[in-house]
């Protein structure tokens, strides 16, 4: 019989990623949406008839339960949140009801309905913040520098208490940035990648951004959510850093995103203090020296290979 799994966030880069995986791995995928006035299924449009997508909300603990008994999922992955760090400044309440609370709601309603279910939970480098150690591993203490960073420290830590507490087979997967022609255009990444190919098509003339000597560990999201998968295929729920291992500057993004359209960043990228965030995180580096061994998990796409796919899927998408 097919296995069952259900995603929150399936509409996001992440969970279209997430449900491509598990139907290729023979699920029958389960999609939780919230309602709104227009459908926002444009990266699932692909795959929608092989999905069955149900009404819910991370806000509504009773719709999670009802969705967990109708739908009887073996596996759920927890992708649902306000995932915007700099809207977390002007939204923290919201985003600690949904990236922090909305936690607990669905932990506990795999607790009331069925506690044999397996749970993933996204987790953030962004938990590191002001980075304690170089690089970033399971060991280091966390030091969130935002709203949202300071939510998922709390899912990440309930996520452990859940499993400890209940013996719930529930994993944390601390994701480093990752990224694709899917990502959301507000991301500094598709932000770069749209706005190069924008100027290059003749749609705009500069581009303007915030702090270009933040250091992020980029990689592709696709490479990404075969570590979630992998976790809960486990006997035994575990923490996992997930990472390329390298670094690169919003500089040097522009340096290479702007080339591969043949122009140069330095006339086109303005810094405007719109986009400086009241709190910096500085540099993320992961060891993802772990997930490599148990997980034997490897990334494909490297910095330079992602941000060509993204500029030419621009591109593509600009021209059509
Ligand atoms: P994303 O594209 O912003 O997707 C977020 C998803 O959450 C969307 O499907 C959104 O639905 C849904 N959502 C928001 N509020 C909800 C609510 N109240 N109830 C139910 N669903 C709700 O994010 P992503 O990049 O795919 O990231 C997936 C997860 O990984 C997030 O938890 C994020 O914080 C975490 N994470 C991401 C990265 C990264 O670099 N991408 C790294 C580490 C961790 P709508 O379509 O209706 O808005
Ligand atoms: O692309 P960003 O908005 O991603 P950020 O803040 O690192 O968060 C992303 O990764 C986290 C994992 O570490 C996720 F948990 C989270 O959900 C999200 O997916 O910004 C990256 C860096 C920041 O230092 C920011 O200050 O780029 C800098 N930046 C410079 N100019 C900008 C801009 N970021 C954005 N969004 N827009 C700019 O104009």
């Amino acid at each position: 019989m097919a296995k069952r799994a259900l995603i929150t966030g399936v509409t996001g880069q992440d969970g279209s990623y997430l449900a491509e995986l598990l139907l290729a791995e023979g699920y029958e995928v389960i999609g939780l949406v919230r309602r709104s006035s227009t459908l926002t299924i444009e990266r699932i449009s692909h795959i929608q008839d092989r999905l069955t997508l149900v009404s819910g909300d991370l806000v509504d603990e009773v719709s999670l339960i009802n969705v967990l008994r109708d739908c009887r999922p073996s596996e759920v992955y927890n992708l649902a949140a306000q995932s915007f760090v700099q809207t977390s400044w002007t939204q923290p309440v919201l985003t600690g009801e949904v990236t922090a609370l909305g936690v607990t709601r669905i932990l506990d309603a795999i607790r009331i309905v069925d506690p044999e279910i397996r749970f993933y939970q996204a987790s953030s480098s962004e938990m590191f913040g002001r980075v304690r150690t170089v690089p970033q591993d399971e060991h280091t203490p966390f030091y969130p520098r935002s709203p949202y960073g300071v939510a998922k420290v709390y899912g990440h830590w309930i996520t452990v208490n859940y499993r400890e507490s209940y013996n719930l087979h529930a994993s944390s997967g601390i994701l480093f940035n990752h990224e694709s022609p899917r990502r959301g255009l507000e991301f500094v990444t598709r932000k770069v990648t749209h706005g190069a190919a924008r100027i290059k098509a003749g749609l705009a003339t500069e581009l303007r951004l915030g702090n270009l000597d933040a250091q992020r560990d980029w990689g592709y999201a696709a490479d990404y959510v075969r570590a979630m998968w992998a976790m809960l295929q486990r006997d035994t729920p575990d923490d996992f850093v997930i990472a390329t291992g390298e670094t690169h500057s919003v500089r040097e993004l522009c340096e290479v995103a702007f080339r591969a359209v043949g122009l140069d960043y330095e006339d086109h990228v303005v810094v405007d203090p719109a986009f400086i965030r009241p709190a910096e995180v500085d540099l993320l580096v992961g060891d993802a020296t772990k997930a490599h061994s148990v997980l034997g998990w490897k990334c494909e796409v490297d910095f330079y290979g992602l941000v060509e796919m993204m500029v030419a899927a621009d591109l593509d998408a600009l021209a059509r």
